[in-house]
């Protein structure tokens, strides 16, 4: 009810400043290779294509080592990046068309999440992960974007954020605690669960999934952003969610994470309620894993989940 138009905006995020490997830039164009396109269109949906970071100035992003503040790694080019996807995201969104941007790392999480929540007040976000990505500027042990862009989206310790962020403060709405929750933590820094704990943030981690089953907890995870069971929900998905057995090529597998059927039941179940309005699925590193099959099996795995979110059933 959402996209009356059945008409998906892919938003390629090319993107990798938020971590510190290589090869992740490249998830956009092996999903597309593999059949992202063909796909959407075989599930009865127009699609067009964004690519917001075309023309990026890489050099000029890069300037030199001086984009850090404090610990944290590139922040200028990370918010540069973001501030171009939110804008695409945004578009998509005031044209009516699903949102389905595919990373890249997950630091651009923020952009997609802004969008939602500023065309969609009311809306809800899950968000699949092995990690909360809660961590704040000073928070984060790494310095890496990619593990801050939840707590950029909620406007924590905003009085200590790189000059850069400027941008999402001057946006009207910023997510609420009470409008996110997370399935499939396993690796949460120890100041994150503190700021989970604090703001009483609706997190379920792989013992809360082997304690109430996935329906239990996906059941549990719509309820706690969407008390009305009518609001539209967001999906941020890193394919770290999802367990290394099955998802091999991501920069920080972790293992005893989700099956690949829980994976998947996630997107089914929010499709089937006719509430799904948005999907990212970042973390895809086609550069990594012990050998081909392991980059295959990774590439494939966001494809089902595109095709779940897209309304793709087994019978
Ligand atoms: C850690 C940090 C992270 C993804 C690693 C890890 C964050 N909490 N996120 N891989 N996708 O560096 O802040
Ligand atoms: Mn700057
Ligand atoms: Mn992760
Ligand atoms: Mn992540």
């Amino acid at each position: 009810k959402f996209f009356p138009e059945r008409k998906v905006t892919v938003i390629r995020a090319p993107f990798n400043g938020g971590q510190g490997k290589l090869g992740v830039e490249l998830g956009p164009d092996r999903l597309v290779e593999y059949g992202l396109l063909s796909d959407i269109k075989e599930l009865g949906w127009k699609y067009e294509i964004s690519d917001p970071l075309k023309g990026t100035d890489w050099e000029e992003m890069r300037h030199d080592s001086s984009d850090m503040f404090d610990n944290c790694k590139r922040p200028h080019m990370v918010s540069e990046c973001c501030k171009k996807i939110y804008q695409a995201s945004s578009e998509a969104r005031r044209t009516k068309s699903f949102p389905l941007t595919i990373g890249g790392d997950h630091s651009i999480g923020m952009s997609t999440i802004l969008a939602f929540i500023n065309a969609h007040p009311d809306g809800g976000i899950i968000w699949v992960d092995a990690h909360a990505d809660i961590n704040t500027p000073s928070s984060t042990d790494s310095g890496n974007l990619h593990g801050c862009p939840v707590a950029f989206a909620m406007g924590l310790d905003e009085e200590h954020w790189p000059s850069d962020f400027e941008w999402i403060k001057q946006l009207k709405h910023l997510v609420k605690p009470n409008q996110i929750a997370y399935i499939g933590l396993r690796d949460v820094d120890k100041g994150e669960k503190k700021i989970l704990k604090d703001l009483g943030i609706a997190a379920f981690s792989m013992y809360h999934i082997d304690k109430y089953g996935i329906n239990g907890v996906v059941k549990r995870a719509i309820k706690a952003i969407n008390p009305t069971g009518e609001g539209p929900i967001h999906v941020s998905y890193d394919v770290d969610g999802i367990d290394p057995q099955y998802v091999a090529a991501t920069g920080t597998p972790v293992r005893g994470g989700l099956t690949l059927r829980e994976g998947l039941f996630i997107v089914e179940e929010l499709a089937a309620t006719g509430l799904l309005a948005g999907l990212d699925i970042v973390e895809v590193n086609p550069s990594l894993g012990a050998s081909e099959m392991h980059m295959v099996d990774t590439v494939n795995a966001g494809l089902s989940i595109s095709r779940c979110a897209l309304g793709e059933t087994i019978l």
